[in-house]
């Protein structure tokens, strides 16, 4: 691996991306990581049979026969040191402590959304937020392109700005539930942005509350993609069902930060 792309190597944001983010709650991550170690994660992800089906606070996502059109792997870092290094390595950290703004955040979740080339269904507008166990937005997700992936395999699109709307709720009562439904007016007012082409080892950031979908994938090549989310330390878990967040010893009204389970990030340190 060149050291430009080393996970020892820090990946520091540019103000202006950073300032996208804020402004529009998503922006561009080119070459966070290296080509060959997103092979490694695909590679990684599909050795694995920790597959997960849409639970149903997910029944958004995909229709009833899932692993044809989404295969999920949910919470890896929890499962393997491999994925768990990865996550915590001075070049994730850094880029999370960026978009954080602060010198510690605690590393969330991780999940991979891997659309096979046969018939790959859209992914519907949401938003994460309302999906969530948390107290507070802050909460982010960097999704990273394991394959390169032309415009045709959807690669995820947002609504720039929208996350100032607030939490606009849960679009989870059906396979397909997509929130431009009950809000057409949303693209008028925000357009569309991202679903570019996108190089193996980029990524895309988006922010708790934008809104972001993606076009389906019927190229005949699998799309996969692999997510990371980090947040600040002061959230606080709800208690609401989470198949994930459920896991962390929590009681509603307690800090996310203080589970043994949820590992802490820190500028500068190890
Ligand atoms: O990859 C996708 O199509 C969905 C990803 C997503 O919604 C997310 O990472 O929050």
């Amino acid at each position: 691996m060149s050291n430009e792309f080393s996970l020892d190597t820090e990946y520091r944001i540019p103000k202006e991306s950073l300032e996208q983010c804020r402004k529009e709650g998503w922006t561009r991550l080119p070459g966070l990581l290296s080509p060959e170690l997103a092979a490694q994660i695909m590679n990684r992800l599909y050795a694995s049979d920790n597959l997960v089906a849409p639970t149903e606070a997910e029944k958004w996502m995909t229709a009833n026969d899932y692993q044809r059109v989404l295969r999920m792997h949910d919470g890896m870092a929890w499962k393997d040191d491999w994925f768990r290094e990865l996550a915590l390595s001075p070049r994730m950290k850094s880029a999370a402590l960026d978009l954080i703004g602060q010198d510690e955040g605690l590393f969330i979740h991780d999940m991979s959304f891997i659309k096979t080339g046969d018939d790959g269904a859209p992914t519907p507008f949401h938003q994460d937020f309302p999906h969530w166990p948390f107290d507070r937005t802050g909460a982010f997700t960097i999704w990273i392109a394991l394959t390169d992936m032309s415009e045709d395999m959807g690669t995820l699109q947002f609504l720039p700005g929208a996350h100032m709307e607030g939490p606009l709720g849960r679009y989870s009562r059906k396979a397909g539930d997509d929130m431009l439904n009950d809000h057409p007016e949303l693209v008028a007012k925000y357009g569309l942005a991202g679903g570019t082409p996108l190089r193996a080892g980029d990524a895309t950031v988006h922010l708790d509350l934008s809104i972001h979908g993606a076009g389906g994938n019927t190229t005949g090549r699998d799309r996969a993609a692999y997510t990371l989310r980090y947040m600040p330390t002061n959230v606080l878990y709800t208690g609401a069902p989470h198949r994930h967040f459920e896991k962390f010893g929590l009681n509603a009204g307690d800090a996310f930060a203080d589970s043994p389970q949820v590992p802490h990030i820190r500028r500068g340190a190890a």
